[in-house]
């Protein structure tokens, strides 16, 4: 997998920066795109957001990160920073922000799932940007950022609303500044090489019945998930592995059907939104820090019966 930001490769982060400042343009021009997501995984291109090289790269990113038209109700989602204080200085080695959310429930139980249109505004979750990098998707009221890797200085926390299929409400982000003076700088990591990085699913197993909340886990070789890493940029060797549904080629580099992320060798999964009866693919598949698919893929499927 590629070496930290190559020369000439947008990563999702600088593009999406560039995005909430256009976030009105990008919110009448996603309204304007056909629906459904654009397949990024499925052209099975080296760079994870191809269209970024087209001659609109601000409002073709901020289209693709947001997967397609953002439904009506979108712009009542919203997003506030009860802290960090604008300014603030964080002597340690991570950051937390606290949020609240308005205009919405914010559950993760139906990340990933297709949530009919009338709904899909009604529930979602927020995601948590680090100098306009993605690090993860949030349910709780307060996130903690990981400031591995981060160098000494001024940096910007964003929270943006984001629906469960991740499209992000890029109008109604909020951003913090924060001044990074480590009394103990954590050491940097650094990339290492191993063997072909592979992953399995231990359980559950194939056509198990699953129902309400259950775990997911995998085993994974030759590759180090590091939760410390989540929207860094890349190191060779390093990542963590999404739990899709059904499709791992969605829109916003397959996180369209995501149900979660971890760096773990398990997740909880949900069966909310799923209906009683019908079957499912469980989809285990290894990212980079940046959240773009190893390629070529590197995944493990199941098929699940949903149960009542
Ligand atoms: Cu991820």
């Amino acid at each position: 997998m590629s070496k930290s930001p190559l020369p000439g490769r947008l990563r999702p982060g600088s593009a999406f920066r560039g995005a909430v400042g256009v976030g009105a343009l990008a919110l009448v021009a996603a309204a304007c795109s056909s629906s459904g997501h654009p397949s990024v995984a499925a052209s099975h291109a080296k760079s994870p957001m191809p269209e970024m090289s087209s001659s609109m790269p601000m409002a073709s990113s901020s289209m693709s990160m947001g997967g397609g038209a953002l439904p009506m109700g979108a712009e009542r989602m919203h997003v506030t920073i009860v802290s960090a204080a604008e300014g603030t200085k964080v002597t340690g080695n991570s950051v937390m922000v606290r949020v609240r959310v308005s205009g919405y429930r914010d559950t993760c139980a139906l990340a990933g799932k297709h949530v009919m249109e009338m709904e899909a505004t009604a529930t979602g979750h927020y995601h948590v940007l680090l100098d306009g990098a993605l690090v993860n998707m949030y349910c709780t009221p307060a996130a903690e950022v990981s400031l591995q890797n981060v160098k000494p200085g001024m940096h910007t926390l964003t929270v943006v609303p984001a629906l469960d299929d991740h499209a992000e409400v890029t109008r109604n982000a909020r951003s913090v500044m924060f001044d990074y003076a480590p009394a103990t700088p954590l050491p940097a990591l650094t990339g290492v090489t191993a063997g072909t990085p592979a992953i399995a699913i231990v359980s559950p197993g194939s056509g198990a019945t699953v129902s309400g909340t259950f775990t997911v886990q995998v085993r994974i070789t030759n590759f180090r998930p590091s939760c410390a890493l989540f929207g860094k940029p890349n190191l060779d060797g390093y990542g963590h592995w999404h739990l899709n549904l059904d499709s791992a080629a969605g829109g916003m580099m397959g996180m369209g059907g995501m149900m979660g992320m971890s760096c773990t060798d398990t997740i909880q999964a949900s069966t909310a939104g799923l209906t009683p009866g019908s079957t499912h693919t469980l989809i285990a598949l290894l990212v980079d820090n940046e959240h773009a698919p190893l390629m070529p893929l590197i995944a493990a499927r199941v098929t699940v019966r949903i149960g009542t």
